[in-house]
Protein backbone atom coordinates (compact mmCIF):
# COMPACT_ATOMS: atom_id res chain seq x y z
CA UNK A 1 0.00 0.00 0.00
CA UNK A 2 1.49 3.21 -1.00
CA UNK A 3 0.99 5.08 2.14
CA UNK A 4 2.77 2.54 4.07
CA UNK A 5 5.54 2.09 2.13
CA UNK A 6 6.32 5.84 1.70
CA UNK A 7 6.34 6.69 5.55
CA UNK A 8 8.61 3.44 5.94
CA UNK A 9 11.25 4.82 3.16
CA UNK A 10 11.20 8.08 5.57
CA UNK A 11 10.96 6.75 8.84
CA UNK A 12 14.56 6.30 9.43
CA UNK A 13 15.63 10.46 9.36
CA UNK A 14 12.64 10.91 11.21
CA UNK A 15 13.70 9.10 13.67
CA UNK A 16 17.27 9.83 13.44
CA UNK A 17 16.13 13.50 13.54
CA UNK A 18 14.19 13.19 16.51
CA UNK A 19 16.71 11.23 18.74
CA UNK A 20 19.66 13.16 17.41
CA UNK A 21 17.86 16.76 18.70
CA UNK A 22 16.63 15.09 21.92
CA UNK A 23 19.99 13.44 22.71
CA UNK A 24 22.08 16.52 21.87
CA UNK A 25 19.75 19.66 22.64
CA UNK A 26 17.22 18.02 25.00
CA UNK A 27 18.05 20.51 27.73
CA UNK A 28 17.55 23.26 25.40
CA UNK A 29 14.76 25.74 26.90
CA UNK A 30 12.10 26.13 24.05
CA UNK A 31 10.03 28.13 26.51
CA UNK A 32 9.11 29.79 29.52
CA UNK A 33 5.67 29.42 31.50
CA UNK A 34 3.40 31.95 33.70
CA UNK A 35 1.38 31.77 36.09
CA UNK A 36 -1.38 33.10 33.76
CA UNK A 37 -0.60 30.72 31.49
CA UNK A 38 -0.93 27.94 34.09
CA UNK A 39 -4.54 28.87 34.98
CA UNK A 40 -5.37 30.33 31.58
CA UNK A 41 -5.86 27.73 30.04
CA UNK A 42 -2.15 26.77 28.91
CA UNK A 43 -2.66 29.21 25.78
CA UNK A 44 0.84 29.69 23.89
CA UNK A 45 2.63 27.18 25.99
CA UNK A 46 4.90 25.09 23.63
CA UNK A 47 4.14 21.61 25.02
CA UNK A 48 2.75 19.95 21.79
CA UNK A 49 5.47 18.68 18.35
CA UNK A 50 4.21 17.83 15.16
CA UNK A 51 5.15 18.31 11.65
CA UNK A 52 1.69 17.43 10.31
CA UNK A 53 0.35 21.67 10.24
CA UNK A 54 1.25 24.42 11.89
CA UNK A 55 -0.83 27.63 12.86
CA UNK A 56 0.99 30.97 12.81
CA UNK A 57 -1.04 33.92 14.22
CA UNK A 58 -0.95 36.28 11.46
CA UNK A 59 -0.88 33.66 8.20
CA UNK A 60 -3.14 30.87 9.64
CA UNK A 61 -2.72 27.41 9.03
CA UNK A 62 -0.23 25.44 6.84
CA UNK A 63 -1.06 21.98 6.02
CA UNK A 64 2.86 20.75 6.01
CA UNK A 65 4.25 23.30 4.47
CA UNK A 66 1.39 24.49 1.76
CA UNK A 67 -1.15 27.58 2.68
CA UNK A 68 -5.00 27.25 2.28
CA UNK A 69 -4.40 28.98 -0.85
CA UNK A 70 -1.42 26.44 -1.87
CA UNK A 71 -3.29 23.61 -1.20
CA UNK A 72 -6.69 24.25 -3.31
CA UNK A 73 -4.56 25.08 -6.36
CA UNK A 74 -1.62 22.01 -5.79
CA UNK A 75 -3.73 19.60 -4.48
CA UNK A 76 -5.13 17.21 -7.60
CA UNK A 77 -8.53 17.46 -8.98
CA UNK A 78 -10.29 14.72 -10.55
CA UNK A 79 -11.61 15.93 -14.11
CA UNK A 80 -13.73 18.57 -13.93
CA UNK A 81 -13.96 19.60 -11.09
CA UNK A 82 -12.37 23.01 -8.80
CA UNK A 83 -11.83 21.30 -5.89
CA UNK A 84 -9.23 18.51 -5.06
CA UNK A 85 -9.62 14.92 -3.85
CA UNK A 86 -9.49 14.67 -0.33
CA UNK A 87 -7.29 11.46 -1.07
CA UNK A 88 -4.92 13.98 -1.73
CA UNK A 89 -5.19 15.77 1.06
CA UNK A 90 -5.13 12.70 3.18
CA UNK A 91 -1.71 11.69 1.26
CA UNK A 92 -0.34 14.68 1.79
CA UNK A 93 -0.74 15.09 5.92
CA UNK A 94 0.71 11.88 5.91
CA UNK A 95 3.24 11.87 3.55
CA UNK A 96 4.10 14.96 3.41
CA UNK A 97 4.20 15.87 -0.08
CA UNK A 98 2.04 16.83 -2.86
CA UNK A 99 0.90 13.67 -4.59
CA UNK A 100 -0.37 13.17 -8.21
CA UNK A 101 -3.82 12.55 -9.10
CA UNK A 102 -2.67 8.51 -9.38
CA UNK A 103 -1.43 8.85 -5.60
CA UNK A 104 -4.38 10.61 -4.85
CA UNK A 105 -6.79 8.06 -6.46
CA UNK A 106 -4.99 5.32 -4.59
CA UNK A 107 -6.19 6.78 -1.23
CA UNK A 108 -9.88 7.27 -2.77
CA UNK A 109 -9.47 3.33 -3.46
CA UNK A 110 -7.95 2.53 -0.36
CA UNK A 111 -11.31 4.15 1.15
CA UNK A 112 -13.21 2.70 -0.98
CA UNK A 113 -12.27 -0.86 -0.24
CA UNK A 114 -13.08 -0.26 3.33
CA UNK A 115 -16.08 1.82 3.63
CA UNK A 116 -18.29 -0.83 4.82
CA UNK A 117 -19.72 -0.86 8.01
CA UNK A 118 -20.94 -3.56 10.04
CA UNK A 119 -24.92 -3.67 11.10
CA UNK A 120 -24.31 -4.36 14.93
CA UNK A 121 -22.57 -0.22 14.32
CA UNK A 122 -26.14 0.76 12.50
CA UNK A 123 -27.87 -0.65 15.33
CA UNK A 124 -26.46 0.76 17.72
CA UNK A 125 -27.01 4.02 16.87
CA UNK A 126 -30.55 3.00 15.65
CA UNK A 127 -31.20 1.79 19.03
CA UNK A 128 -30.75 5.63 20.85
CA UNK A 129 -33.55 7.90 21.18
CA UNK A 130 -34.57 10.41 18.08
CA UNK A 131 -33.77 13.32 20.22
CA UNK A 132 -30.07 12.32 20.43
CA UNK A 133 -27.66 15.08 19.78
CA UNK A 134 -25.95 13.87 16.54
CA UNK A 135 -22.33 14.27 17.18
CA UNK A 136 -23.18 11.64 20.50
CA UNK A 137 -24.04 9.42 17.78
CA UNK A 138 -21.20 10.12 15.73
CA UNK A 139 -18.95 9.32 18.51
CA UNK A 140 -20.70 6.41 19.49
CA UNK A 141 -20.58 4.79 16.08
CA UNK A 142 -16.47 5.59 16.22
CA UNK A 143 -16.54 3.86 19.55
CA UNK A 144 -18.35 0.83 18.39
CA UNK A 145 -15.84 0.36 15.39
CA UNK A 146 -13.13 -0.38 18.19
CA UNK A 147 -14.41 -3.99 18.09
CA UNK A 148 -12.37 -4.23 14.92
CA UNK A 149 -9.06 -2.65 16.01
CA UNK A 150 -5.84 -4.07 14.22
CA UNK A 151 -3.87 -2.31 16.58
CA UNK A 152 -5.91 -3.78 19.69
CA UNK A 153 -5.61 -7.27 18.43
CA UNK A 154 -1.88 -6.80 17.24
CA UNK A 155 -0.84 -5.09 21.17
CA UNK A 156 -3.06 -8.28 22.58
CA UNK A 157 -0.63 -10.55 20.57
CA UNK A 158 2.78 -8.72 22.18
CA UNK A 159 3.92 -6.72 18.12
CA UNK A 160 6.93 -5.03 19.43
CA UNK A 161 7.06 -1.05 19.90
CA UNK A 162 9.12 -0.48 16.47
CA UNK A 163 5.95 -2.00 14.59
CA UNK A 164 2.88 -0.04 16.34
CA UNK A 165 2.43 2.82 13.61
CA UNK A 166 1.73 0.12 11.10
CA UNK A 167 -1.58 -1.09 12.83
CA UNK A 168 -2.20 2.51 13.62
CA UNK A 169 -2.39 3.46 10.17
CA UNK A 170 -4.43 0.14 9.37
CA UNK A 171 -6.81 1.93 11.88
CA UNK A 172 -6.86 4.98 10.50
CA UNK A 173 -7.42 4.46 6.67
CA UNK A 174 -10.60 1.81 7.78
CA UNK A 175 -11.92 4.92 10.13
CA UNK A 176 -11.26 7.26 7.76
CA UNK A 177 -12.84 5.40 4.46
CA UNK A 178 -16.12 5.11 6.78
CA UNK A 179 -16.68 8.42 7.78
CA UNK A 180 -18.77 9.56 4.78
CA UNK A 181 -20.33 6.50 5.60
CA UNK A 182 -21.35 6.79 9.09
CA UNK A 183 -21.99 10.24 9.04
CA UNK A 184 -24.82 9.89 5.96
CA UNK A 185 -26.25 6.83 7.97
CA UNK A 186 -26.77 8.82 10.94
CA UNK A 187 -27.89 11.99 9.04
CA UNK A 188 -30.36 9.73 6.57
CA UNK A 189 -31.89 7.98 10.75
CA UNK A 190 -32.48 11.77 12.03
CA UNK A 191 -33.63 13.45 9.28
CA UNK A 192 -34.97 11.27 6.28
CA UNK A 193 -36.85 8.42 8.19
CA UNK A 194 -33.90 5.81 8.34
CA UNK A 195 -33.22 5.72 4.31
CA UNK A 196 -30.51 3.71 4.26
CA UNK A 197 -28.26 4.31 1.36
CA UNK A 198 -24.67 2.60 -0.26
CA UNK A 199 -21.88 4.77 -1.12
CA UNK A 200 -21.28 4.66 -4.87
CA UNK A 201 -18.10 3.63 -5.94
CA UNK A 202 -17.57 5.81 -8.99
CA UNK A 203 -17.73 9.07 -6.44
CA UNK A 204 -14.76 10.16 -4.50
CA UNK A 205 -14.87 9.92 -0.64
CA UNK A 206 -16.39 13.53 -0.24
CA UNK A 207 -18.82 13.61 -3.18
CA UNK A 208 -20.26 9.91 -1.83
CA UNK A 209 -21.53 11.94 1.71
CA UNK A 210 -23.22 14.53 -0.94
CA UNK A 211 -24.61 11.69 -2.49
CA UNK A 212 -25.82 9.63 0.59
CA UNK A 213 -27.68 12.35 1.93
CA UNK A 214 -29.38 13.11 -1.39
CA UNK A 215 -27.39 15.60 -3.21
CA UNK A 216 -25.72 13.44 -5.24
CA UNK A 217 -27.13 15.36 -8.48
CA UNK A 218 -25.71 19.06 -7.11
CA UNK A 219 -22.43 19.12 -8.20
CA UNK A 220 -21.98 22.61 -6.72
CA UNK A 221 -22.53 20.72 -3.15
CA UNK A 222 -20.37 18.03 -4.31
CA UNK A 223 -17.51 20.83 -4.44
CA UNK A 224 -18.55 22.05 -1.44
CA UNK A 225 -17.74 19.15 0.53
CA UNK A 226 -14.81 18.72 -1.00
CA UNK A 227 -13.89 22.37 0.24
CA UNK A 228 -15.30 21.90 3.66
CA UNK A 229 -13.77 18.54 4.36
CA UNK A 230 -10.47 19.77 2.99
CA UNK A 231 -10.56 22.73 5.16
CA UNK A 232 -11.16 21.39 8.47
CA UNK A 233 -8.78 18.49 8.77
CA UNK A 234 -6.72 19.68 10.79
CA UNK A 235 -5.27 22.86 12.98
CA UNK A 236 -1.83 21.97 14.65
CA UNK A 237 -2.18 20.01 17.63
CA UNK A 238 -3.37 21.77 20.53
CA UNK A 239 -7.02 22.41 19.72
CA UNK A 240 -9.40 20.40 22.00
CA UNK A 241 -10.42 17.60 19.18
CA UNK A 242 -6.93 16.87 18.04
CA UNK A 243 -5.12 17.29 21.83
CA UNK A 244 -7.78 15.14 23.30
CA UNK A 245 -6.94 13.16 20.58
CA UNK A 246 -3.30 12.86 20.93
CA UNK A 247 -4.05 12.34 24.76
CA UNK A 248 -5.94 9.12 24.94
CA UNK A 249 -3.62 7.96 21.89
CA UNK A 250 -0.95 8.67 24.11
CA UNK A 251 -2.26 5.97 26.61
CA UNK A 252 -1.65 3.12 23.57
CA UNK A 253 -5.41 3.44 23.07
CA UNK A 254 -6.77 2.75 19.95
CA UNK A 255 -7.78 5.00 16.99
CA UNK A 256 -11.31 4.51 17.69
CA UNK A 257 -11.04 5.05 21.85
CA UNK A 258 -8.88 8.15 20.71
CA UNK A 259 -10.84 10.02 18.20
CA UNK A 260 -14.64 8.63 19.97
CA UNK A 261 -12.65 11.40 22.42
CA UNK A 262 -11.25 14.03 20.46
CA UNK A 263 -14.68 13.77 18.90
CA UNK A 264 -16.29 14.73 22.03
CA UNK A 265 -13.94 17.72 22.61
CA UNK A 266 -15.59 18.95 18.92
CA UNK A 267 -18.90 18.47 20.53
CA UNK A 268 -18.78 21.24 22.62
CA UNK A 269 -19.91 25.31 21.83
CA UNK A 270 -16.12 26.70 22.67
CA UNK A 271 -15.02 24.65 19.60
CA UNK A 272 -16.60 22.68 16.57
CA UNK A 273 -20.54 23.01 17.80
CA UNK A 274 -19.43 27.06 17.46
CA UNK A 275 -20.73 26.30 13.85
CA UNK A 276 -23.72 25.14 14.81
CA UNK A 277 -24.18 28.19 17.06
CA UNK A 278 -23.16 30.60 14.44
CA UNK A 279 -25.85 29.85 12.18
CA UNK A 280 -28.39 29.44 15.07
CA UNK A 281 -27.65 33.33 15.38
CA UNK A 282 -27.61 34.12 12.20
CA UNK A 283 -30.97 32.98 11.78
CA UNK A 284 -31.90 34.95 15.07
CA UNK A 285 -30.96 37.95 13.78
CA UNK A 286 -32.71 37.51 10.47
CA UNK A 287 -36.28 36.04 12.89
CA UNK A 288 -35.77 39.35 14.60
CA UNK A 289 -35.43 42.31 12.28
CA UNK A 290 -38.06 39.92 9.92
CA UNK A 291 -36.00 41.09 7.38
CA UNK A 292 -32.25 42.19 6.29
CA UNK A 293 -31.04 44.29 9.72
CA UNK A 294 -28.88 47.82 8.24
CA UNK A 295 -25.09 48.04 10.27
CA UNK A 296 -26.72 49.81 12.90
CA UNK A 297 -29.45 47.29 13.83
CA UNK A 298 -26.81 44.45 13.90
CA UNK A 299 -24.45 45.92 16.11
CA UNK A 300 -27.08 46.56 18.19
CA UNK A 301 -27.94 42.89 18.24
CA UNK A 302 -24.61 41.56 18.91
CA UNK A 303 -24.17 44.05 22.05
CA UNK A 304 -27.46 42.53 23.03
CA UNK A 305 -26.12 38.84 22.69
CA UNK A 306 -22.94 40.35 24.58
CA UNK A 307 -24.71 41.89 27.36
CA UNK A 308 -26.53 38.96 28.35
CA UNK A 309 -23.17 37.27 29.02
CA UNK A 310 -23.05 35.31 25.65
CA UNK A 311 -20.21 34.88 23.02
CA UNK A 312 -20.34 35.97 19.17
CA UNK A 313 -19.93 32.58 18.18
CA UNK A 314 -17.63 32.16 14.96
CA UNK A 315 -15.44 34.77 15.79
CA UNK A 316 -12.37 34.64 18.13
CA UNK A 317 -9.88 32.29 18.24
CA UNK A 318 -7.12 31.19 20.85
CA UNK A 319 -4.02 31.56 18.42
CA UNK A 320 -5.06 33.67 15.37
CA UNK A 321 -5.12 37.17 15.04
CA UNK A 322 -6.23 37.56 11.61
CA UNK A 323 -9.18 36.63 9.88
CA UNK A 324 -9.04 32.96 9.37
CA UNK A 325 -7.75 32.01 5.72
CA UNK A 326 -10.55 28.55 6.22
CA UNK A 327 -13.18 31.51 6.20
CA UNK A 328 -11.77 33.63 3.07
CA UNK A 329 -11.75 30.13 1.24
CA UNK A 330 -15.64 30.01 2.19
CA UNK A 331 -16.30 32.33 1.49
CA UNK A 332 -14.66 32.98 -1.79
CA UNK A 333 -16.81 29.92 -2.63
CA UNK A 334 -20.04 31.98 -1.46
CA UNK A 335 -18.98 35.05 -3.56
CA UNK A 336 -18.67 32.74 -6.43
CA UNK A 337 -21.89 29.99 -5.98
CA UNK A 338 -24.37 32.35 -3.76
CA UNK A 339 -23.76 36.16 -3.89
CA UNK A 340 -27.51 36.94 -3.48
CA UNK A 341 -28.21 34.42 -0.55
CA UNK A 342 -29.74 35.91 2.25
CA UNK A 343 -27.96 34.20 5.33
CA UNK A 344 -24.91 34.50 2.91
CA UNK A 345 -25.50 38.00 3.00
CA UNK A 346 -26.26 38.70 6.05
CA UNK A 347 -22.59 36.68 6.91
CA UNK A 348 -20.72 39.48 4.45
CA UNK A 349 -22.29 42.46 6.83
CA UNK A 350 -21.26 40.67 10.05
CA UNK A 351 -18.21 40.46 8.99
CA UNK A 352 -18.30 44.21 8.39
CA UNK A 353 -19.55 45.07 11.76
CA UNK A 354 -18.34 42.62 14.75
CA UNK A 355 -14.89 42.94 14.86
CA UNK A 356 -15.58 46.89 15.24
CA UNK A 357 -17.71 45.53 17.98
CA UNK A 358 -15.47 42.76 20.13
CA UNK A 359 -12.43 45.56 19.45
CA UNK A 360 -14.57 47.75 21.52
CA UNK A 361 -15.63 44.98 23.95
CA UNK A 362 -12.08 45.38 24.97
CA UNK A 363 -10.86 42.28 25.81
CA UNK A 364 -11.33 39.93 22.94
CA UNK A 365 -7.68 39.19 21.41
CA UNK A 366 -8.90 38.23 18.12
CA UNK A 367 -12.02 40.21 17.10
CA UNK A 368 -11.66 38.02 13.26
CA UNK A 369 -14.08 35.16 12.29
CA UNK A 370 -12.96 32.00 12.28
CA UNK A 371 -14.07 28.95 10.37
CA UNK A 372 -17.43 28.29 11.93
CA UNK A 373 -18.58 32.07 11.06
CA UNK A 374 -19.41 31.08 7.76
CA UNK A 375 -19.47 27.05 7.10
CA UNK A 376 -23.40 26.67 8.27
CA UNK A 377 -24.16 29.57 5.95
CA UNK A 378 -23.23 27.91 2.88
CA UNK A 379 -24.86 24.17 3.83
CA UNK A 380 -27.71 25.92 4.50
CA UNK A 381 -27.83 27.34 1.27
CA UNK A 382 -27.83 23.74 -0.62
CA UNK A 383 -30.62 22.56 2.06
CA UNK A 384 -28.58 20.77 4.43
CA UNK A 385 -30.92 22.67 7.22
CA UNK A 386 -30.33 20.93 10.03
CA UNK A 387 -27.54 22.73 11.79
CA UNK A 388 -27.29 20.25 14.77
CA UNK A 389 -25.82 18.09 12.13
CA UNK A 390 -22.82 20.61 11.42
CA UNK A 391 -20.51 19.60 13.85
CA UNK A 392 -20.40 15.90 12.54
CA UNK A 393 -19.43 17.21 9.19
CA UNK A 394 -16.31 19.19 10.97
CA UNK A 395 -15.85 15.48 12.19
CA UNK A 396 -15.87 13.84 9.32
CA UNK A 397 -12.82 16.37 8.22
CA UNK A 398 -11.06 16.28 11.42
CA UNK A 399 -10.91 12.87 11.72
CA UNK A 400 -8.38 13.36 8.73
CA UNK A 401 -6.08 15.28 10.90
CA UNK A 402 -5.85 13.52 13.95
CA UNK A 403 -5.12 10.11 12.72
CA UNK A 404 -2.32 11.24 10.22
CA UNK A 405 -1.36 12.83 13.58
CA UNK A 406 -1.51 9.58 15.63
CA UNK A 407 -0.05 7.53 12.47
CA UNK A 408 3.40 9.85 13.56
CA UNK A 409 3.01 10.05 16.83
CA UNK A 410 3.49 6.00 16.98
CA UNK A 411 6.34 6.16 14.48
CA UNK A 412 7.71 8.53 16.64
CA UNK A 413 7.33 6.24 19.65
CA UNK A 414 6.29 9.44 21.26
CA UNK A 415 5.69 8.70 24.60
CA UNK A 416 2.22 9.07 27.20
CA UNK A 417 1.30 12.27 27.69
CA UNK A 418 1.66 13.82 31.76
CA UNK A 419 1.90 17.03 32.34
CA UNK A 420 2.95 17.87 36.34
CA UNK A 421 -0.27 20.16 38.10
CA UNK A 422 0.76 22.11 41.28
CA UNK A 423 -1.86 23.33 43.92
CA UNK A 424 -2.91 27.40 44.14
CA UNK A 425 -0.95 27.25 47.42
CA UNK A 426 2.53 26.46 45.54
CA UNK A 427 1.63 29.27 42.98
CA UNK A 428 1.39 31.57 45.67
CA UNK A 429 5.03 30.58 46.89
CA UNK A 430 6.30 30.88 43.76
CA UNK A 431 4.74 34.56 43.22
CA UNK A 432 5.56 35.28 46.88
CA UNK A 433 9.58 34.39 45.94
CA UNK A 434 9.48 36.78 42.67
CA UNK A 435 8.34 39.50 44.71
N1 LIG B 1 -17.50 36.86 21.77
C1 LIG B 1 -17.48 37.35 23.01
N2 LIG B 1 -16.43 37.27 23.83
C2 LIG B 1 -15.33 36.70 23.36
C3 LIG B 1 -15.26 36.18 22.05
C4 LIG B 1 -16.41 36.26 21.24
N3 LIG B 1 -16.46 35.75 20.01
N4 LIG B 1 -14.02 35.65 21.86
C5 LIG B 1 -13.35 35.84 23.01
N5 LIG B 1 -14.14 36.46 23.93
C6 LIG B 1 -13.84 36.78 25.31
C7 LIG B 1 -13.50 35.50 26.07
O1 LIG B 1 -14.69 34.81 26.45
C8 LIG B 1 -12.69 36.03 27.22
O2 LIG B 1 -13.59 36.61 28.16
P1 LIG B 1 -13.34 36.45 29.77
O3 LIG B 1 -12.00 37.03 30.00
O4 LIG B 1 -14.47 37.22 30.35
O5 LIG B 1 -13.41 34.97 30.03
C9 LIG B 1 -11.92 37.19 26.57
O6 LIG B 1 -12.65 37.55 25.39
C10 LIG B 1 -10.51 36.83 26.16
O7 LIG B 1 -10.57 35.65 25.35
P2 LIG B 1 -9.48 35.40 24.20
O8 LIG B 1 -8.16 35.27 24.85
O9 LIG B 1 -9.63 36.41 23.13
O10 LIG B 1 -9.99 34.01 23.58
P3 LIG B 1 -9.68 32.54 24.09
O11 LIG B 1 -8.38 32.11 23.51
O12 LIG B 1 -9.83 32.42 25.56
O13 LIG B 1 -10.88 31.73 23.43
C11 LIG B 1 -12.39 31.16 21.69
C12 LIG B 1 -10.92 31.45 22.04
C13 LIG B 1 -12.44 30.65 20.26
C14 LIG B 1 -12.89 30.02 22.62
C15 LIG B 1 -13.23 32.43 21.87
O14 LIG B 1 -12.78 33.41 20.97
C16 LIG B 1 -14.72 32.19 21.67
O15 LIG B 1 -15.40 31.80 22.64
N6 LIG B 1 -15.24 32.42 20.43
C17 LIG B 1 -16.63 32.14 20.12
C18 LIG B 1 -16.82 30.65 19.94
C19 LIG B 1 -16.18 30.14 18.67
O16 LIG B 1 -16.30 30.74 17.60
N7 LIG B 1 -15.49 29.00 18.77
C20 LIG B 1 -14.93 28.33 17.58
C21 LIG B 1 -13.41 28.36 17.50
C22 LIG B 1 -12.95 27.68 16.23
N8 LIG B 1 -13.25 26.24 16.23
O17 LIG B 1 -13.77 25.74 15.29
O18 LIG B 1 -12.95 25.55 17.21
C1 LIG C 1 -9.77 24.24 15.02
O1 LIG C 1 -9.88 24.12 13.79
O2 LIG C 1 -9.46 23.28 15.73
C2 LIG C 1 -10.14 25.53 15.64
O3 LIG C 1 -9.85 26.61 14.83
C3 LIG C 1 -9.70 25.68 17.06
C4 LIG C 1 -8.25 25.85 17.34
O4 LIG C 1 -7.38 25.77 16.49
O5 LIG C 1 -7.96 26.11 18.54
Amino acid sequence: MILKEKIAAQLPAWQERVKKLVKEKGTVKADEVDIGQIYGGMRDIKSLVTDISYVDPNEGIRFRQFTIPEILEKLPKAKGDNIPLAGGLYYLLLVGEIPTLEQALAVENEWKSRWDIPEYVFNVLKAMPADTHPMTLFSQGILALQRDSVFAKRYAEGMPKVQYWEPTLEDSLNLTAKMPNLAAFIYNLKYRGGKFVKPDPNLDWSANFAYMIGKGDDKDYKELCRLYFILHSDHESGNVSAHATHLVASALSDIYYACSAGMNGLAGPLHGLANQECLGWLLEVLKQFKKFPSKEELEKFAWDTLNAGKVIPGYGHAVLRKPDPRYIAQMEFGKKHMPDDEVFKLVVLVYEVIPGVLTQLGKVKNPWPNVDAISGSLQYHYGVREFDFYTVMFGISRILGVTANAVWARALGQPIERPKSVTTAMLEETAAKAG
